[in-house]
């Protein structure tokens, strides 16, 4: 196999004096190319098959940044009830973006952002951001960075790591949309019946309990997928069938999967696209995995690796606390093969 290689473009502009650069990592058979939008993950091309739903100019990342298209989401990935937390004594409340909730670090989250970008050998490019203390209500000075690195094993590695000046909250995540099918990412969008299928995705999770939910957000609770339309924890199509909806509100998954293990030598999660023989395997050492299928560009579905939902008001959750001075390290693998 060729060894990696990193190339770098400038990718256009998202206001007058914001240049977009993308970097594309290869080893050959695996590129990946990243943005410094959003530290977002733009595509991913495995043995020709687009992987993941992709966007061909930078302004349009900017103009769908509701959908976190490929990119990083912080400070905290998923909703807070309330918009508000309690740490230490102390309330907080954070903008409130989504149906008085907050989602996805707020408003002005990381994925709409432009970050710094260096290249560190031939096979790494990092991104960092200072999130300034109070910025969409949290406290800290967050200094943040996230790596890609492609490795000769077809494995796609994303490192973060967060630093901040006082006790705050995190949960960083990646939300690219894949399909191991193959992703028909032209824009704007062919005919429906073009795209690869969902229904033809066969899906392992190994998680025995989901996140229970009052509508959007968690009780605090976790339930049992046996016998349910969550129980991926022997490989079954992701797909729903009309006839074994769980209940009529039910439009696809939208769900936390509370993960078995955190071995991150051991996959989470296994995606394999029955038509194109390429599996997509994860591997984590987060807690949870949010499966997200619903009104998804191109057929496509998010696995996002992070922490429970609105942890921060359930102490029985694991612990989302970043303490001053200390360090959050976190790591997800995306490995692809074709057998
Ligand atoms: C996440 O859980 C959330 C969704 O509700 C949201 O709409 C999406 O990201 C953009 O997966």
């Amino acid at each position: 196999m060729d060894h990696s290689i990193i190339t770098e473009e400038n990718w256009g502009k998202i206001a007058k004096n914001k240049t977009v650069s993308r970097y594309t990592l290869s080893n050959g058979e695996l590129s990946v190319s990243v943005i410094n939008f959003g530290a977002t993950v733009q595509r991913i091309v495995y043995r020709g098959q687009e992987m993941i739903f992709s966007l061909p100019e930078a302004r349009l990342y900017q103009k769908f940044s509701f959908g976190c298209i490929g990119a990083v989401v912080g400070r905290y990935a998923g909703r807070i009830a309330g918009g508000r937390f309690t740490l230490d004594g102390k309330e907080y409340r954070l903008t409130r973006n989504l149906k008085g909730n907050h989602l996805h670090g707020g408003r002005h989250g990381f994925n709409t952002k432009l970050w710094e970008s260096r290249v560190i050998g031939n096979d790494c490019v990092e991104f960092t951001l200072l999130s300034p203390d109070g910025e969409e209500g949290y406290p800290g000075n967050l200094n943040v960075s996230v790596s890609y690195h492609v490795t000769d094993d077809n494995s796609l590695t994303v490192s973060y790591e967060a630093h901040s000046d006082r006790d705050t909250v995190i949960n960083l995540t990646n939300h690219c949309y894949f399909n191991p099918n193959g992703v028909d990412s032209t824009f704007p969008k062919k005919q429906e019946s073009d795209e690869p299928d969902n229904r033809d995705v066969s899906l392992r999770i190994d998680a025995d309990r989901i996140v229970e939910l009052n509508g959007e957000i968690p009780t605090g609770r976790l339930l049992p997928v046996e016998g349910t339309v969550f129980d991926f924890r022997t490989p079954r199509k992701l797909a729903v069938m009309a006839e074994n909806l769980p209940d009529e509100s039910f439009s696809g998954y939208d769900h936390t999967f509370a993960l078995n293990h955190c071995d991150p030598e051991q996959p989470i999660a296994v995606a394999r696209g029955l038509r194109s023989n390429i599996t997509i395997k994860i591997f984590t050492d987060q807690p949870a995995v949010q499966l997200f299928t619903m009104g998804n560009p191109g057929n496509a579905f998010a696995l996002e690796t992070q922490h429970f939902p609105d942890s921060p008001n359930h102490p029985k959750f694991p612990s989302t606390v970043l303490r001053a001075g200390e360090s959050f390290r976190s790591r997800t693998v995306y490995r692809f093969s074709y057998e």
